[in-house]
Order: structure tokens, then sequence, then C-alpha cells
């Protein structure tokens, strides 16, 4: 295991106090030490919202772009340089909203990355609008009438369009956290964290203790690699129980990164000579 002290960045932390945040924060920067990647082998990319500001706090290469934007930077930087480990963190409401196009399409092409969806069931940034997470009926700043669309299933979703690792977390739960995190990110393929995490100042509804009450963990004899009982497990939430662990893992099934004939024939972007100069003639052709 590698000295936390790595990772550590000098940013000054930006979260409420109590925050859920705190808890996947620590357990991604255990995970990735106990699986001793090196800060400069680590890319940690997120969009924008109160989640997404966790790559601010490891040190390590990072890239935060637009809302809902994660995606396609972090499937480039893996594309390009395919020894990077590359791992996105955000909320459900960039994962899930506005990214949710890039979302289906990077889990069926099943490039080599992580994606922790930091899962709040809220807008947590812009103060506690509904996300595509937040529970029919459930009052906010915006829905004052309560929530009327349905809450889309992430778990269900991924299983469906094609993704090959599928967990869920809880940033109360630490230490089982970490292990799903050092599953995820050691698998090669997509892989999809969904991690409940409490927003203590504008979600007064999923407080701590509504997913300590709900949240349980998988036991040895749940199979994970049978895609139907994992479909099934993926639409339980709520009263009636929040499984904890990999819903559901594919193994096997090649990556993009495996296929795509830059990688499998050719040289990564980052191997190749740069030279500038040899498109210099063709676009003099133009002028
Ligand atoms: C294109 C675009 N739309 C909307 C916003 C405003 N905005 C910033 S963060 C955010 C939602 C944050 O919620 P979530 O992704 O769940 O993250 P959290 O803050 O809860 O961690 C919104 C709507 C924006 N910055 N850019
Ligand atoms: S607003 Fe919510 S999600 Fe954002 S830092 Fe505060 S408690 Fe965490
Ligand atoms: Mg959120």
């Amino acid at each position: 295991m590698l000295d936390l002290k790595l990772y550590h960045s000098d940013d000054e932390n930006q979260w409420c106090p109590g925050c859920g945040n705190f808890g996947i924060l620590g357990a991604i920067k255990e995970a990735v030490a106990e699986l001793e990647i090196l800060p400069e082998n680590l890319v940690m990319v997120s969009g924008i919202g109160q989640a997404a500001k966790t790559p601010h706090y490891i040190r390590a290469n990072v890239f935060n772009g637009l809302h809902g934007r994660a995606l396609p930077p972090a499937q480039a930087i893996k594309m390009a340089n395919n020894d990077l480990k590359v791992v996105i963190t955000g909320g459900d409401g960039d994962g899930y909203g506005e990214g949710g196009n890039h979302l289906i399409h990077a889990m069926r092409r099943n490039v080599d990355l992580t994606q922790i969806v930091h899962n709040n069931q809220i807008y947590g940034l812009t103060k506690g609008q509904g996300s595509p997470t937040t529970a029919v009926g459930q009052k906010t700043s915006m829905q004052f009438e309560g929530v009327q669309s349905e809450p889309i299933h992430p778990l269900a979703l991924a299983i469906t369009v094609g993704a090959t690792f599928v967990a869920r977390g809880f940033s109360g739960d630490k230490e089982g956290l970490k292990e799903i995190l050092k599953a995820a990110i050691s698998h090669n393929g997509y892989a999809l964290i969904d991690i409940m995490q409490p927003c203590v100042s504008f979600n007064k509804v999923n407080t701590f203790k509504w997913y300590k009450d709900r949240c349980y963990r998988l036991d040895e004899s749940y199979d994970p690699t049978n895609k139907m009982m994992a479909l099934q497990k993926a639409f339980e939430f709520g009263d009636e129980g929040i499984p904890l662990g990999i819903i559901y893992k594919e193994e096997g099934r090649p990556s993009f990164n495996d296929i795509h004939p830059t990688l499998s024939t050719g040289k990564p972007l980052v191997d190749r000579q740069w030279t500038p100069q040899n498109v210099e003639p063709f676009i003099n052709q133009f002028l």
C-alpha cells in the first residue's frame, strides 16, 4: 500500500461539515493507495457540482470540465494514453441528468474507466432542486408541489445498456465502498458505482439515518454474473432495502481499448511523434 499522504491536495475544501462526500473522498484515496496507483498515473475527471469538486481534493492529474460533460474528455484521455487510470467523479444531476446521453453510449462502448456517481438525490451545488433520482412527491426548492417525474433506476439502466461492472456503495460504509472501488478500478471496461451520499444541507428526506436504515451489504451467496437476477436487484430501492456491493459483473468482454484499431494495432496518441510540419503542405493546398 502507498502512503495516503501522496494524494494530499492543498486545495481548501468547500463542502459543508457532515456532507457524505467526505466519506467518498476518503474511500477513493484509500482504494488508489491500496492498488498502488501513483498520482502521476491517475486522472480524476469531473464536470460541475459539489461531487464534481472531488478531483480538487486529490493530488493527481485533473480535468475539471463542463456540467454533464465529464465522459467525453475521460474517454479521450484513456484512448490517448491507455496506461493511465481514469476515474470520473460527479453528482446524480451531472451524471444522470445533463450527462445522461454520454452515459448510455459510454456504457455500451465499454471504455475502460470508472465512473463514480455521488447520488444525493438532489442538486446540491445549486441549492436543492430535484435531480433524476429524487423521489416522486418530494418537495424541493424548485418543485414546490413535489417532484412529478419518476426517478430513474441507474443500476438497471446500466445493466440494460451494456455496462460490464455495476455497483452501489454508501458513503457511511467506507470500508465496503473502498473494496467496491478497488474492484471497479481494476475492472477492464466501463464501471459504474452509484453511491448513496447524504446532502445535509438540501436533502432533508434522504438523510444519513434514512440511508443507514435501508442500506444492507449483499452476502457471499449473491452471484453478480447472473444478469436477470442482477436486474431484479437493481430495481430494489427505498423502504424495501438498498443493496450494497457489486450488483452486476460481466467477465471477458473486451473493452473499447482492447478492440479499437488505434490501440490494438497502432500506437496511442501519447507514443506518436509530434510532427505538425507534415500537415503544413496539406493546408497550403487551400491557401
Ligand atoms: C449546462 C449547465 N446547466 C446547469 C448548470 C448549473 N448547475 C451546476 S451544478 C448543477 C447540479 C448539481 O447537482 P449534482 O450533479 O447532483 O451535484 P451535487 O452538487 O449534488 O454534488 C447544476 C444544475 C451548469 N453549470 N451548466
Ligand atoms: S450542499 Fe449538500 S452535497 Fe453540497 S457540500 Fe453541502 S451537504 Fe454536501
Ligand atoms: Mg446531487
